[in-house]
């Protein structure tokens, strides 16, 4: 599987010595219970760690999810950005604390602490990328505390969305069609803003769901400025695409499928998951990647669901494919479950 300059993503748990090799690592996040003491974040790292305070399923600790690359890598940072790149493709990662940005004065309108930090990450985004020349912005994961609480009139993951979109504009950047990949969820209260991301010299491919309306263009209903991202993306090396696979619902259309029904949620998750593979087979890969050679990211809003979930993501991919479950909300109040996936394969 190891080739050259292929990006490469292990889940390990943080004590596994896996976790100390450091050669050819881009970057990485950790993800752990507010508050616990990490094994893993006590020795500094030599490459940014996303610290995501999101509590790990189905067994105790942490999780190190580890982006490697088979190149030489340096090591940057622009404004609160840290970065480490190859020749070819850069990892990044910031945290913004709301409470750090002044809050505006007078009427405030759409320009919430949480646009504002959203905002400002992004705009430190744009300018790293354009400092160091990584123009295309690929793969982006984003967590909020509290997404799914309205405050100051609107519900905190659509303040998220205006404040990205703001920031794409301002940058000059499409806010529809060419946009990254993305997953965003809620973490813990009281913890910053967290993104880190994937960018690269070579424009990905970007790939929609024809189940799914593009989310750049869901209606009004789902707030005042549409999320801005694509539902796949395609990054070609030399001999070898990685896709990335936005975070995934049960959502078809536009609208959120089998509420209060985890299973079928998952189910249909699944379903358009399958739908992205073929479209990325058919437009990118020039081949289709099958579900048991993905790598995933389960985030589940009650923990208590987990075993149901768990039951029908089993069934679908077997036991061998590398998954990670954590206890996350999720960007709609009726969603019970949300996936992500990543995967490579030979050109
Ligand atoms: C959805 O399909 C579910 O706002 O960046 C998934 C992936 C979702 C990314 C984002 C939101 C985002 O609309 C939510």
């Amino acid at each position: 599987m190891e080739r050259l300059g292929a990006l490469k993503l292990e889940y390990l748990n943080a004590c596994d010595p896996a976790a100390q090799g450091r050669r050819g690592v881009l970057g990485g996040a950790l993800f752990e219970r507010l508050g616990r003491q990490s094994r893993a974040a006590g020795a500094a790292p030599g490459f940014p760690l996303a610290q995501v305070s999101l509590p790990v399923l189905g067994h105790a600790g942490e999780v190190l999810e580890l982006w490697r690359i088979g190149d030489e890598v340096r090591a940057g940072a622009h404004g609160r950005v840290r970065y480490t790149c190859s020749p070819d493709v850069l990892f990044g990662s910031l945290s913004v604390h709301e409470e750090e940005v002044a809050p505006p004065s007078g009427e405030a309108g759409e320009r919430t602490p949480l646009y504002e930090a959203t905002a400002q990450a992004y705009r430190e985004i744009f300018a790293t990328l354009a400092a160091v020349d990584y123009p295309h912005l690929v793969r982006v994961w984003n967590y909020l505390p509290d997404i799914n609480l309205e405050r100051h009139g609107l519900e905190r993951y659509r303040q998220f969305n205006s404040g990205r979109q703001e920031a794409l504009i301002a940058c000059g950047r499409d806010i529809a069609g060419n946009v990254a990949a993305a997953s965003a969820l809620g973490c813990a209260s009281g913890s910053p803003l967290v993104i880190y991301f994937l960018a690269s010299r070579l424009a990905p491919d970007l790939i929609e769901n024809p189940r799914q309306v593009s989310a750049y263009h869901y209606p009004a209903q789902y707030g005042p400025r549409s999320p801005s991202f694509s539902r796949a993306a395609v990054l070609r090396k030399k001999d070898a695409a990685t896709l990335f696979i936005s975070g995934t619902a049960s959502i078809v259309g536009h609208r959120t499928m089998h509420t209060g029904d985890p299973v079928a949620q998952t189910r249909e998750t699944l379903r358009n998951i399958e739908a992205l593979l073929e479209e990325a087979g058919r437009k990118a890969l020039g081949g289709k990647l099958s579900l048991e050679a993905l790598a995933y990211k389960v985030y589940v809003r009650d923990p208590r669901d987990l075993p149901l979930i768990r039951a029908q993501l089993t069934e679908a991919i077997g036991g061998q494919a590398p998954v990670v479950y954590l206890q996350a909300d999720i960007c709609r109040r009726d969603l019970a479950v949300e996936i992500e996936a990543a995967g490579s394969r030979a050109l």
